[in-house]
């Protein structure tokens, strides 16, 4: 464990009211007696720290009023209130001290380069937060949620991060281990023990434990991630539909700028075209792509082939449909073979949609949310993007939806759920108990790994470069 004092403005670069240093490790204390001067009713309540003295004596969770000066020269670089707080009740759980200055980057620099000639070191990025993950304050879960905290751009991704933050994940997993453990002791005790009586496994009980309290729940967390992902990683809309039904006008609607070449011919759009847009907090990667339909040229098909690759990964499909005429079969084939996608049926041109060529919907499409909109004339846009935001957000309403994996938790969660299904064969189909244990190790190993329980030091190298310096 690195024992050296590290320190870093905390605050975003650039001018502004408060700028925020922050000290942490054994010489935190030290560091700041060294270059703080207390200022008029700043000592520490006993009488100690006269005004104008270099000294420390500071108590836990109070705030001094004072100046940083350069010892050798007196020069005075700020005045400043510094907040204490003494190991172990702090955010790393080491001695911290966070300077509060005015907010300028040649100030909070010179402050720090003053702490680091000193002996402070300059932290890494992510730096403070993992010392409070390898100090034992917060595990994993929770220390990436503060990054989700910093990221969050939406209510819902806020509220996702405080509640994991607060370690609510963190405990879902534990009891999720709980029940590993025990079916595992249990199933040790017999592989050691074959001739006790007690090695009698009752197959349905372990089955019953490993199905209610690890598969259903690491299940919910699977599906947790399917439908509310998008609040971290943004969401995949892409636009399909016949070919100059509006599709790229009306992409050019909803990122508000002219991104795709709009024409009357058909075919225009050949390749996928991507644009992104923040709709109600919540990132949005949309594709526009070229319009399907049959004996396409080569070219339409190497497009159409994108299509359906970008299909595949889409969290949403905006289905473009010409409000003015009938859904052609194609279109019928296109929305049957998206399956369970989550689909909103855009009607475009409905400033053409007289009331008789208006069209019967066809009875399939009948359950998808359906909005009336002019691409051209950008109608409907905003009840549009609401209908996309409320699509999103409607999955995350069920109760399971209380933790929302990352995408690192999800890949080990996926492997939990294989060892342990296969853990749960071997029970039914009278297996081995080696190798069931085995499956079962492997399924606690995976746990430990989303919680940091046990984590390679370059998972943790990845995880916390990705956080800004300060933090
Ligand atoms: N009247 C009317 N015309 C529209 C509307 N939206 C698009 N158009 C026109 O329809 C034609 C085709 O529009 P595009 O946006 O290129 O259609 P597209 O679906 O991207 O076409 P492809 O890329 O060829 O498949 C253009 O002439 C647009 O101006 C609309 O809401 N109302
Ligand atoms: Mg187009």
């Amino acid at each position: 464990m690195d024992r050296s004092t590290i320190a870093a403005i905390a605050t975003p670069e650039g001018i502004g009211g408060i700028g925020i240093i922050k000290i942490s490790g054994p010489k935190a204390l030290d560091l700041a007696a060294a270059v703080f001067r207390r200022g008029p009713g700043s000592d520490d309540g006993n009488g100690n720290g006269s005004p104008g003295q270099f000294s420390g004596g500071f108590q836990s969770w109070r705030m001094y009023f004072g100046r940083i000066c350069e010892p050798a020269t007196g020069r005075i670089l700020d005045e400043v209130v510094l907040a204490v707080m003494r190991a172990p009740h702090s955010y790393t759980r080491e001695d911290v001290v966070e300077i509060q200055a005015h907010s300028g980057p040649k100030v909070l620099q010179n402050i720090l380069d003053l702490l680091i000639s000193h002996g402070a070191r300059p932290a890494d990025p992510g730096e403070f937060t993992r010392r409070a993950f390898v100090n034992g304050r917060i595990d994993l879960t929770q220390a990436e949620a503060v990054a989700d905290l910093i990221n969050a751009t939406s209510d819902a991704a806020v509220d996702m991060a405080v509640s994991q933050i607060s370690g609510g994940l963190r405990s879902y997993l534990e009891s999720v281990r709980q029940a590993l453990l025990s079916v595992l002791t249990t199933l040790e005790a017999a592989i050691d023990f074959p001739d006790a009586v007690d090695a009698e496994i009752d197959t349905e009980v372990q089955v019953g434990i490993l199905q209610d309290a690890v598969l259903d729940p690491i299940r919910d967390l699977i599906q947790g991630y399917e439908a509310g992902h998008f609040l971290r990683d943004g969401l995949q809309a892409v636009i399909v539909g016949g070919p100059n039904v509006g599709k790229s006008s009306l992409m050019n609607r909803l990122v508000n700028r002219n991104r795709a070449i709009v024409t009357e011919m058909p075919g225009t759009t050949r390749d996928c075209i991507e644009a992104a847009l923040i709709n109600r907090g919540v990132p949005v990667v949309l594709a526009d792509t070229a319009g399907l339909r049959e004996d396409p040229d080569p070219v339409e098909r190497l497009g159409i082939e994108k299509t359906r690759e970008y299909l595949e990964s889409a969290d949403i499909v905006l289905f473009v449909v010409d409000a003015g005429c009938p859904a052609r079969p194609e279109d019928l084939r296109l929305f049957e073979g998206l399956g369970d996608k989550r689909v909103i049926l855009v009607l475009n041109k409905s400033d053409l949609a007289w009331p008789d060529r208006r069209f019967e919907l066809p009875v399939q499409w009948a359950q998808a949310p359906c909005v009336h909109v002019s691409a051209l004339y950008g109608t409907g846009i905003d009840e549009l993007k609401d209908r996309i935001a409320d699509s999103s957000f409607s999955s995350m309403d069920t109760p399971n939806r209380r933790f929302i994996p990352n995408w690192r938790q999800k890949a080990l969660l996926d492997q939990v759920y294989g060892a342990v299904s296969d853990a749960v064969s071997g029970f039914r189909g009278q297996g081995s108990f080696e190798l069931m244990s085995i499956d079962l190790r492997e399924a606690l190993s995976r746990v430990d790994e989303i919680t940091g329980h046990y984590a390679a030091p370059d998972v943790l190298d990845r995880i916390f470069s990705q956080y800004c310096i300060g933090k």
